[in-house]
């Protein structure tokens, strides 16, 4: 385990805040495999260009943690020069947020879809950096006898970098292409999408894996969940979904990270309800949950009459504080002890009926076969037969029912 200081400069922050991003990067650096040590915390109203924070600071650190702590971590985005210049003064390697995380999608990523996602990103991140550094460490030397890579090999590396980029962009389209095919194959069969999204930790696996019995990794760790997976659902009225669980939001989550997964994150933009799952049972949700929705936002999937918010982990809340929350109106469940599973389930089935018409379908003797598509992909509730005719009462998505009239149609022109 390595052993690490956190660094933080609070930005017009109260102390609740502070302690829950504080909260954050150390559930992100156990993730990544390092211990926490400590945290340094310094207020002031400008960031140092050289050390970010002050020079003074980092001496400091460097007096205290020296020897013993290896690796900083600033809950911030650094610059590359103040990377080395910290480096330089502490001895330590220093890494900042983005880098953090990245890093932790690199150690997660298992399917081939996954580490092109999080190549991209990386050396997307490192470019920059690459140039920017040599760049900023000449004009802090006079350019003469920089330590940083020669000038040449900076060029070679920033082309190889480059060209790498430009073919996982090739690979990422052509995966993204597959996708969009495979979601249009799921379309022809109508069967309404509900995607799970919500903060990372907030307990969207272990609400799949409650309901679906999927035995899929779920664990106290950030970003548990990195490729999306999709489980066939029946809902307590008869209504078949598919819930789809993907990588987990974080705020600042760092935009080449969101670039890199846009072909995961397409998947909730089409979805017919978007599932929003909040851990209430962690300080600061409010602002977790305000940063998954700007995040839906962004990816253009955040339609408010398309979003089910629900509060996960009830469990770990109050009596109190539970009957105030359940007064508000708010659907809590724990997909740990089920509690507050049916209501949760009855408001989705309610969601989902919405997409659902109820009509009464006249099927000829003869013509009985074409009444599969209502008991595929809708509900069937009732048939009364009457002189050579059945009439289904079914419920069935509007794809449905085009699809029932065009089988008919067909068999008026085949004879
Ligand atoms: N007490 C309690 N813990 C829960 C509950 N739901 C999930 N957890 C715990 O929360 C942690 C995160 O659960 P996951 O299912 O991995 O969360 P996730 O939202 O899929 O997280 P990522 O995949 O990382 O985005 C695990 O340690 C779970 O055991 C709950 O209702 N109550
Ligand atoms: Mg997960």
């Amino acid at each position: 385990m390595e052993k690490t200081v956190i660094v933080k400069v609070p930005q017009n922050q109260d102390e609740a805040a502070i302690a829950s991003d504080i909260d954050e990067m150390k559930g992100l650096i156990a993730t990544a495999g390092g211990e926490v040590v400590d945290c340094v915390i310094q207020s002031r109203n400008d960031i140092s260009p050289a050390y970010y924070i002050g020079r003074g600071k980092a001496a400091e650190i460097a007096e205290k943690y020296g020897g013993d702590v290896t690796l900083l971590v600033f809950d911030a985005e650094l610059k590359p020069g103040q990377v080395k210049n910290l480096e330089d003064m502490t001895g330590m390697r220093v890494i900042d947020r983005t880098q953090l995380i990245l890093d932790i999608f690199a150690a997660r990523a298992r399917t081939a879809e996954g580490k092109l996602q999080v190549e991209y990103a990386q050396l997307n991140y490192l470019l920059p950096r690459l140039s920017g550094s040599g760049a900023n460490f000449m004009q802090q030397t006079g350019g003469i006898g920089a330590r940083g890579p020669g000038e040449t090999k900076l060029e070679v590396d920033r082309r190889r970098v480059r060209y790498r980029i430009q073919r996982i962009k090739q690979e990422l389209e052509s995966v993204r292409d597959v996708r969009s095919r495979q979601r249009q194959r799921r379309k022809t069969i109508p069967v309404p999408q509900v995607a799970i999204v919500g903060y990372t930790n907030a307990g969207k696996t272990m609400l799949l894996n409650y309901l679906t019995k999927a035995g899929m990794l779920s664990e106290d760790r950030l970003f548990a969940t990195l490729d999306p997976k999709i489980k066939r659902y029946v809902l307590p009225s008869g209504y078949r979904i598919l819930f789809s669980d993907t990588v987990g939001f974080i705020k600042d989550l760092p935009t080449h990270l969101v670039a890199a997964f846009r072909a995961t994150l397409e998947e909730v933009g089409e979805a017919d309800i978007v599932l929003h799952l909040i851990d209430i049972g962690t300080d600061g949700w409010e602002s977790r949950r305000d940063t998954v929705n700007s995040i839906l936002k962004d990816i253009g999937a955040y339609e408010e009459s398309r979003i089910l918010e629900v509060f996960n982990k009830s469990d770990l809340i109050s009596p109190g504080r539970r009957s105030i929350l359940e007064r508000g109106g708010k659907l809590l469940v724990s997909a740990a002890t089920g509690e507050g599973i049916p209501a949760f389930l009855t408001e989705l089935d309610r969601m989902v009926s919405l997409g659902f018409t109820a009509k009464r379908v006249k099927i000829k003797h003869g013509q009985e076969q074409y009444a599969g598509v209502f008991y595929e992909e809708g509900i069937v509730d009732k048939i009364d037969y009457k002189a050579g005719a059945a009439y289904y009462s079914v419920r069935a998505m509007p794809k449905t029912f085009e699809r029932f009239e065009k089988l008919l149609k067909q068999e008026k022109q085949n004879g």
